[in-house]
C-alpha cells in the first residue's frame, strides 16, 4: 500500500489541463479498473495516477450532519432518503423553479473526473468522481447578467440527520462561490464515485466538488442553488471567520492559525509514509490562478 503512493502522485500527475478539457465521456457501470483504463493515455503521468480506494473514500468522511467523527457518516448517512430529490434553483435566473434531479441529470453530460481532494485539516485523497459541470446546469437555468455569486444549501432533516441535533455548526450547511468560479470547467456537480452512485456519506445524491479549494467548500446533499449579487454566507466562515475565509483556495503559503498548510497526509498512504508538499491551488494553478489575478491571496484566504 505505502509504495503505491510514493512515486505516482506529484501535483502534475492529477488531472492536468487536457485531461478534462478535451474529454466528455458518457459513463457506464465502470469499476475501479475500468475507470483507470478510461484515462487519457497521452500523458504518462496521468496513466500513473492512483485514486484512493472506495473504502478510503467512503469510510473517512467529514459530514457533520451525521456526527463529527470521521467514521460517523459511514455509520449514519444511510438514514438520509435521497430518492426522489428536488433542487430549488432560484434568485437571479431566467428559469427559477424546483427541479427534479432525475430531470436535470437527463439533460447533463456525465463525465469522470479524477481530482485531488484536500481538506483544510491537512489530509488528502484522490477521488474518481462522476458528474457534470456546474456551468452546464447554470446555463440550463439561465443566469441573469446581474448575478455575481452562487449560493448552495444542504438539505436539513433532523429526523434523518442525527448530528443536526447538536449545535456544532449552524444548520443548514451553506456554501458559496463567485460566479466565475462556479462557471469554471473544473467545478463539478458530482453524483457518483468509481462509476457508482455516490454513497450517502459522500454527499448523495448530489454534491459540489471544487478541487482547487479546501474540502469544506464542496458542499454535500444540495437542495438549493441561488444566484445572487452579494457574497453569500458560508458555514465555516460564519463559525470562525479568523480561520476560514470565503475563498478558501488551497494555499501552502497561508497557514491555518493553528497548523501549517504546507504539507498534507494522504489517506491510505500507510502509517510510515511521509507528509507530501501541498501544491498551490491543490495542483490546479495552471487552470485557475487567472481567476485571482491581482488579488492578495493572503488577505483573501
Ligand atoms: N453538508 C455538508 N457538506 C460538507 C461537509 C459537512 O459537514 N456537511 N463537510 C465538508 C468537509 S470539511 C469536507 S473535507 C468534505 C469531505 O468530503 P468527503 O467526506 O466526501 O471526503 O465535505 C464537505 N462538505
Ligand atoms: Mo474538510
Amino acid at each position: 500500500m505505502a509504495n503505491r503512493w510514493k512515486n505516482d502522485l506529484t501535483h502534475e500527475s492529477v488531472t492536468p489541463a487536457g485531461a478534462f478539457f478535451n474529454r466528455r465521456q458518457l459513463l457506464g457501470g465502470i469499476g475501479a479498473t475500468g475507470a483507470l483504463a478510461a484515462l487519457p493515455t497521452g500523458s504518462g503521468a496521468q496513466a500513473a495516477l492512483t485514486p484512493n480506494s472506495l473504502e478510503d473514500i467512503s469510510t473517512y468522511n467529514n459530514y457533520y450532519e451525521f456526527g463529527t467523527g470521521k467514521d460517523d457518516p459511514a455509520k449514519y448517512a444511510h438514514m438520509l432518503t435521497t430518492k426522489p430529490w428536488r433542487i430549488t434553483i432560484d434568485g437571479m435566473v431566467d428559469k427559477p423553479g424546483e427541479y427534479d434531479l432525475a430531470d436535470i441529470l437527463s439533460q447533463m453530460t456525465m463525465e469522470e473526473r479524477i481530482y485531488r481532494f484536500r481538506c483544510v485539516e491537512a489530509w488528502s485523497m484522490v477521488i474518481p468522481w462522476n458528474g457534470f459541470e456546474l456551468a452546464d446546469l447554470l446555463t440550463l437555468v439561465g443566469v441573469k447578467p446581474e448575478a455575481t455569486y452562487v449560493a448552495f444549501e444542504t438539505v436539513l432533516r433532523p429526523e434523518e440527520m442525527p448530528g443536526t441535533r447538536f449545535p456544532v455548526i449552524e444548520w443548514p450547511y451553506v456554501e458559496g462561490l463567485r460566479l466565475d468560479e462556479a462557471m469554471h470547467p473544473l467545478t463539478l456537480m458530482a453524483t457518483g464515485v468509481y462509476g457508482m452512485p455516490l454513497p450517502n456519506q459522500c454527499g448523495a445524491p448530489i454534491r459540489l466538488v471544487v478541487p482547487w479549494k479546501y474540502g469544506f467548500k464542496s458542499i454535500k446533499a444540495i437542495t438549493r442553488i441561488t444566484l445572487t449579487d452579494t457574497q453569500p454566507p458560508t458555514t465555516w466562515n460564519k463559525a470562525n471567520a479568523g480561520e476560514y475565509g470565503f475563498y478558501s483556495n488551497v494555499n501552502p503559503e497561508v497557514d491555518h492559525p493553528r497548523w501549517s498548510q504546507a504539507k498534507e497526509r494522504r489517506i491510505g498512504a500507510g502509517l510510515f509514509a511521509g507528509r507530501e508538499p501541498t501544491p498551490m491551488f491543490n495542483g490546479y494553478a495552471e487552470e485557475v490562478a487567472g481567476l485571482y489575478e491581482g488579488m492578495d491571496l493572503k488577505a483573501n484566504f
